[in-house]
């Protein structure tokens, strides 16, 4: 395919997410090439747009969706620019896969449902790539199956090495418990009603603003209880873990993974030691997932109503973790457009 003939996309945001996407769809995926890239830093966009034939970079992420050859946008912004540049991406009916949170509060949530919905078609997959991992699509299928009869109860485990200094209890359930609050969503089919949040004496290594490790306890309206123990300096590795309980037996995934070894009287494996690591076969399956249904003129996998959910739910989470409180899920009721 020549690469004019691939879909050219518009980058905003080249972090450590933004960057690795680019990386994925230049050297990973096919059907797409980065036509341009935007960046609050001027210099680190024309560093990574001399890397790539054909790139332009900008600062303002509507002068890379308006750049010559861009036919799609993927925003790995910080969640809280999000928004904008969600709404100019619909403005211009361009296919959109938007990094999670997609807006880290519930009403820019369904500002931006409001303008998905207006175009009459959905534009917008969200960034939940756990749905594109293997081992999270087998256990939703053996849940859905019904085998093991119902779910009743979702153990879940999720460690990170290490979070920047900046990270604080709100990020906790924003950034991180948010994965798990769509999780649980995509394994049970349900929707979360109520979130309480228990903490434990904090850590050695837990910084400023956060307490650290954290035991997020949720509801959903099937009945089933979620635990989510979410630690963001454990120090070891990435590790994320899930156990549903069902009536007739358990599911596990999460477990060591690559690799075992026997030697000099103990056993073994290696711990991932972070998410691109982790979840590379998930990010590139989710990314080219998008760019084939783009191509088609089509959108799926997760999209804003998913967005809105977990924003919904996350309010809760910030809340109980505030107060203390069992803090019940606020939501709005679901438009026509998004009814399943
Ligand atoms: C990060 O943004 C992610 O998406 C990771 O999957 C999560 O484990 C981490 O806590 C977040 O900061």
């Amino acid at each position: 395919m020549t690469r004019s003939a691939e879909l050219g996309v518009a980058v905003i945001g080249i972090g450590t997410m933004g960057a690795d996407h680019v990386r994925r769809v230049e050297e990973v995926i096919s059907g797409a090439r980065v036509a341009a890239v935007a960046d609050v830093d001027a210099d680190r966009a024309k560093a990574l747009a001399a890397t790539v034939e054909g790139c332009t970079a900008h600062t303002d992420p509507g002068a890379a969706m308006a750049a010559p050859g861009v036919d799609a946008v993927l925003i790995a912004s910080p969640g809280a620019a999000h928004e904008e540049s969600l709404l100019m991406a619909l403005e211009r009916d361009l296919p959109v896969l938007c990094e999670k949170p997609m807006t880290p509060d519930a009403a820019g949530a369904l500002r931006v449902a409001e303008a998905e919905a207006k175009l009459g078609h959905r534009r917008v997959q969200v960034g939940f790539m756990r749905r594109y991992d293997a081992e999270y699509r087998e256990l939703a299928g053996l849940l859905a199956g019904g085998g093991l009869g119902r779910p009743l109860l979702l153990h879940c485990r999720h460690r990170n090495l290490s979070v920047p200094s900046w990270f604080t209890d709100a990020n906790l359930i924003n950034d991180s418990v948010s994965h798990e609050f769509d999780a649980a969503r995509f394994l049970l089919g349900q929707e979360i009603t109520a979130v309480r949040v228990h903490r434990p004496a904090p850590s050695g290594r837990t910084t400023e603003g956060l307490g650290d490790p954290q035991l997020v306890v949720f509801e959903t309206d099937g009945g089933v209880v979620v635990d989510v123990e979410i630690f963001a300096n454990c120090g070891f590795g990435y590790q994320v873990q899930a156990e549903a309980v069902c009536e007739r037996g358990t599911a596990r995934i999460g477990e060591a993974h690559g690799l075992m070894t026997n030697t000099a009287g103990r056993w073994g494996g290696e711990v991932a030691q972070g998410y691109l690591a982790r979840f590379a076969d998930a990010y590139d399956r989710e990314v080219q997932a998008w760019v084939d249904a783009a191509r088609r003129g089509e959108t799926t996998g997760p999209g804003v109503w998913d967005g809105y959910a977990v924003a919904a739910a996350c309010e809760a989470g910030v809340e109980a973790q505030r107060t203390g409180r069992r803090v019940a899920v606020e939501m709005a009721e679901r438009p026509t457009f998004y009814r399943r």
